[in-house]
């Protein structure tokens, strides 16, 4: 926990907050965002089960103090990361998601599940199988090969290869949803 907090309001101007507001409180008038509205607000539906499993984990992490819902901050700092984060910070979110049992380390599974889940939200066909692709990555960046991915391990591996880096990058696909709505929001002025 913690570190998505560097990513706060300031990083946004003031005029882009306003409008982030605006189209928060419309969307969400309670100013608490659930995890069935969240799914509202990104256009996510009819999502499987791996999926909704992988947008939910997604969902807890944005929700910093886990009370259940995303609030304004909540909201604009998972924003300003997703828009404006750096690749060391958006690393260091992409570990804490990936680590579905906060255990500190990604093992195995947790990494097949979530390549799965990105898949079959992506709705895109791969030459590699999800297990091969999560079989590569173990062989190329578990530098000590106790079948867990450190953070160490995890940040420094996946920056020094560009096609791991390039491929991480593009499937964070709430990416290009969120910039879809940013589109909106500027539109409407
Ligand atoms: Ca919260
Ligand atoms: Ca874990
Ligand atoms: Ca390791």
């Amino acid at each position: 926990m913690g570190n998505t907090q560097g990513a706060s309001l300031e990083e946004l101007s003031a005029c882009e907050s306003h409008q982030w507001y605006r189209k928060f409180m419309t969307e969400c008038p309670s100013g608490l965002l659930t995890f069935y509205e969240f799914k509202k607000f990104f256009g996510l539906r009819n999502l499987s089960d791996s999926s909704n499993a992988y947008v939910q984990t997604m969902f807890a992490t944005f929700d910093m103090n886990d009370d259940g819902f995303i609030d304004f901050m909540e909201y604009v700092a998972a924003l300003s990361l997703v828009l404006k984060g750096g690749v060391q910070q958006k690393l260091r979110w992409y570990f804490k998601l990936y680590d579905v049992d906060g255990s500190g380390c990604i093992d195995r599974e947790e990494l097949l599940l979530i390549i799965k889940s990105i898949r079959a939200i992506n709705g895109v066909d791969h030459e590699m199988s999800a297990e091969d692709f999560t079989n590569m990555i173990f062989d190329k960046i578990d530098i000590n090969g106790d079948g867990e991915l450190s953070l160490e391990e995890f940040m420094e591996g996946i920056q020094n290869d560009e096609m791991l880096l390039a491929t991480l990058t593009e499937s964070l696909d709430l990416t290009h949803i969120v910039h879809k709505i940013h589109g909106e929001v500027i539109g409407q002025n």
